[in-house]
C-alpha cells in the first residue's frame, strides 16, 4: 500500500473562497478531480491566502471557505482518496513561496495577464500579494512533487511560470522539484459569461446575470439562461461568429455528456427560447442533488471540520518534506 502511494502520480489543484462557485468552476476544474482522485495521489485545498490578495470580508471568507468544503465534497470528492484542506492550514506554502520569490524575477511576475487585469479592476488596491499571486501558487503545486495540474485555460500562464521556476531551481540549487504539467480540458476548458460571452465565466463578475452559481435555484437558473446573449441568426450550431450559442452548447454537452455534434443534431429545428429552457433545466436538474448534498453537509460541521483537519495533516506531512530539501538545498543553517 505504501508502496502504491510512491509511485502514484500526484495531482494538485485549487479554488480560490473567493465567492460561490460557477459552472464554470465547476465544468472547467472541480468535475475533473472526481476521475482524478480515482487513479492519483490528489491534493486538493480552498486556496483562502489567494483569496485576500483581493479585498474580502473576513466573516464572509471564513463561510464562504466553509460552504466551498461541503461542496467539494458535495460533488463528491472524497476525503479518503484525497487530502482536501485549507491551504492557510499548512503553513509550508507561505515558506516555499517566500524561497521561490527569491527566484523570481518582478518583471515575468508583473507580466502576468491575471495581474494587469486584477490590477486594473482593482485599482485602488494593488498590492504585493496581487503580483505574488502566482508565486504562491508554484509553491502550492511544487511542495507537493505534483505531476499533473487540473485547470481551466485561464490558469495555463501561471502553470507556464511554476514550470520555470522550478527548472530554474533545481539548475541553481540540484536537482530539488518534479516539473509539473497543466492538465486543461479541451471543450470546456473555458465557460464564457452568459452575458458577455466572449469573457469567462467568473465567481466576481459583478453583473448577477453573467454567471450560473451553483447555489442557484431553479428559477434563477432558468432565468439567467433565458437572458444569456445569442445572436439574430436563429441557427443552433457551434460557430466561431456564434459565440453566445456555442457557449450554451458547450454547457449543455459539459451536463448531459453528449457531443457537440450531438447537441447540434438534437436541438436542429429549435428556436433559441426553447433551446435556452432546455440549457437551463438540464443544468437546474444537474445541480439539484449537489445542492441538496451541500445543505446536508453544513448542517454538521463537526464532520466538515474533522475531514479538513486529518486533511491538512496529510498535507503537511508530504509538504514538510520538500520543504526540508529546499532549506537544506538554499543553505539555511540547521542542527
Ligand atoms: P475569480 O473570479 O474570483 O478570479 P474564478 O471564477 O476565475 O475566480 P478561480 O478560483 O480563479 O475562479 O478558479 C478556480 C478554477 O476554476 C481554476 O482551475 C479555473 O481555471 C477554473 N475556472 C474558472 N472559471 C472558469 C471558466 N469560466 N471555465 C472553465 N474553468 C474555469
Ligand atoms: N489560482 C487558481 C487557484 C489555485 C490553484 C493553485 C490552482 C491556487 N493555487 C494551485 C492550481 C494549482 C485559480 O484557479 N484561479
Amino acid at each position: 500500500m505504501a508502496q502504491e502511494s510512491q509511485t502514484r502520480k500526484v495531482v494538485y489543484s485549487a479554488v480560490q473562497p473567493s465567492g460561490t462557485l460557477t459552472i464554470g468552476n465547476y465544468i472547467g476544474a472541480v468535475r475533473n478531480w472526481l476521475r482524478l482522485q480515482e487513479e492519483y495521489d490528489c491534493f486538493f485545498a480552498m486556496a483562502d491566502m489567494h483569496a485576500i490578495t483581493v479585498r474580502q470580508e473576513p466573516a464572509e471568507l471564513r463561510r464562504r471557505t466553509l460552504e466551498l468544503a461541503a461542496l467539494y465534497l458535495a460533488c463528491g470528492v472524497d476525503p479518503q482518496k484525497c487530502a482536501l484542506y485549507v491551504q492557510s492550514h499548512v503553513s509550508a506554502h507561505a515558506e516555499l513561496c517566500w524561497v521561490l520569490n527569491t527566484v523570481t524575477y518582478v518583471g515575468e511576475a508583473s507580466r502576468m495577464t491575471q495581474f494587469k487585469d486584477k490590477s486594473q479592476k482593482h485599482a485602488d488596491n494593488i498590492n504585493m500579494g496581487l503580483m505574488d499571486y502566482p508565486v504562491l501558487m508554484a509553491a502550492d503545486v511544487l511542495l507537493y512533487q505534483t505531476d499533473l495540474v487540473p485547470v481551466g485555460a485561464d490558469q495555463k500562464q501561471h502553470l507556464e511560470l511554476t514550470r520555470d521556476l522550478a527548472i530554474r531551481f533545481n539548475n541553481r540549487y540540484g536537482e530539488t522539484f518534479k516539473v509539473p504539467e497543466p492538465l486543461i480540458p479541451k471543450q470546456t476548458a473555458r465557460i464564457g459569461s452568459l452575458q458577455e460571452p466572449e469573457k469567462k465565466m467568473s465567481k466576481s463578475d459583478e453583473n448577477p446575470n453573467a454567471s450560473v452559481f451553483l447555489s442557484d435555484d431553479r428559477d434563477t437558473i432558468l432565468r439567467k439562461f433565458k437572458r444569456a446573449v445569442t445572436d439574430s441568426d436563429n441557427r443552433i450550431a457551434a460557430a466561431e461568429e456564434k459565440l453566445g450559442i456555442t457557449n450554451l452548447l458547450n454547457i449543455y454537452c459539459a451536463f448531459k455528456g453528449c457531443t457537440m455534434s450531438e447537441a447540434e443534431a438534437q436541438f436542429s429545428g429549435f428556436g433559441y427560447g426553447d433551446f435556452k429552457l432546455a440549457v437551463g433545466e438540464t443544468v437546474a436538474d444537474a445541480l439539484a442533488p449537489i445542492q441538496s448534498e451541500q445543505r446536508r453537509l453544513l448542517a454538521d460541521k463537526g464532520y466538515l471540520a474533522e475531514q479538513l483537519s486529518s486533511g491538512a495533516e496529510r498535507a503537511f506531512k508530504a509538504a514538510r518534506k520538500t520543504l526540508s530539501k529546499v532549506y537544506r538545498k538554499v543553505g539555511f543553517w540547521r542542527e
